[in-house]
């Protein structure tokens, strides 16, 4: 089978008009004996939405078990019990997994990720908090938890300090204090560490501050690629798990109220990604550790790792489009469009 990078794919676009079959046959799906065989994805390919030339059809949010339209405003409090000093402790169970997931529709990705979803639940919590968080990992390979944000070496979710790497079935608990405020991360840090972070191991962390913020209609955004053929470049880019998710239908928000937007990037492989929204300006807040805005733009760009808060309100209704500014990564899966309605 004659090998498609994701630059064969680009051109291939305007050509031919490759339609979801061809494409899903032209990408390998296995990864080198590690994932158990992928099940049937017969009826990914149904249907036509005119947007995109190469990626046709809808994904099946309901098998893949998640929906990136909840993850946007999907923030996980965990559960908390006060304890005899007075302080909150706030709790979560996160557990390591493999699961095939359609990515794009028609086609399918060998992730390994947390509690079943792309991108792991968006952990949130409040300054000065006791944070514990009992990782389990149900995989068939060593994985880790190693957080952004002040916390112990022996809590750092590396090998070589603390537990280390966790092994296949077992358990162990990360415990630290919240801080400091601002837009954090949280991703696996086994070697070799692209393949575990490309594969889906990552997710949001969120820690408000004391006094917190506006109230507002609260988004995350974590942007990150998929290299669906395992040929070290991403094929698929995406937010929150889905290339194309946010399209249609799009993210509905209401016109003047204020928008929070919580912006990671963990792509690997590349360099840099952006977030470009149309038509409107926010407010940026670099890692969200200041409530002083540093610049008003319609562009960021980031590294991986690089978070940002992002803060918005769309003074007119009807449809802008959002996007990674660069054109490859666009066409491939990241962009999306706002609906601004009354
Ligand atoms: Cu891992």
């Amino acid at each position: 089978m004659a090998r498609l990078t994701r630059r064969k794919l680009l051109t291939a676009v305007p050509a031919a008009g490759v339609g979801a079959a061809a494409l899903h046959a032209a990408i390998p799906h296995s990864h080198g004996g590690a994932q158990a065989a992928e099940p049937g994805h017969e009826g990914a390919h149904a249907g036509h939405d005119g947007r995109h030339a190469a990626f046709r059809g809808k994904v099946d949010h309901e098998r893949n078990g998640f929906d990136p339209h909840v993850t946007l405003r999907d923030f996980d409090w965990g559960t908390t019990r006060r304890l005899p000093n007075g302080r909150v402790l706030r709790e979560w169970e996160l557990t390591a997994t493999t699961k095939e997931i359609e990515v794009a529709p028609g086609v399918t990705y060998a992730a390994w990720v947390y509690n079943d979803r792309l991108p792991g639940p968006t952990l949130r919590a409040r300054e000065g908090e006791r944070l514990r968080i009992t990782f389990r990992n149900g995989t068939v390979h060593p994985h880790t938890i190693h957080f952004h944000g002040l916390h112990p070496a022996s809590m750092d979710g590396v090998a070589g300090a603390g537990a280390g790497d966790i092994l296949p079935g077992q358990t162990t608990v990360y415990e630290f204090d919240a801080e400091p405020f601002g837009m954090h991360l949280y991703h696996c840090h086994v070697r070799p560490l692209a393949e575990h972070i490309a594969k889906g191991m990552y997710g949001a962390f969120v820690i408000d501050p004391k006094q917190g913020r506006e109230e507002a209609d609260e988004l995350v955004m974590v942007m990150h690629g998929l290299d669906t053929n395992f040929d070290g470049e991403n094929e698929i880019y995406a937010v929150n798990g889905i290339g194309f998710a946010y399209m249609d239908p799009p993210v509905r928000v209401k016109r003047n109220e204020l928008v929070r937007i919580h912006l990671v990037n963990v792509t690997e492989f590349d360099p840099i990604n952006s977030f470009h929204v149309h038509g409107n300006f926010f407010h940026y807040f670099p890692t969200g550790t200041s409530l002083t805005p540093v610049e008003l733009t319609d562009t960021v760009m980031q590294c991986q790792g690089q978070r940002r808060i992002l803060e918005l309100r769309f003074p007119r209704a009807g449809r802008f489009m959002f996007h990674a500014h660069q054109s490859e990564f666009t066409e491939l899966g990241w962009q999306g469009f706002f609906e601004v309605v009354d």
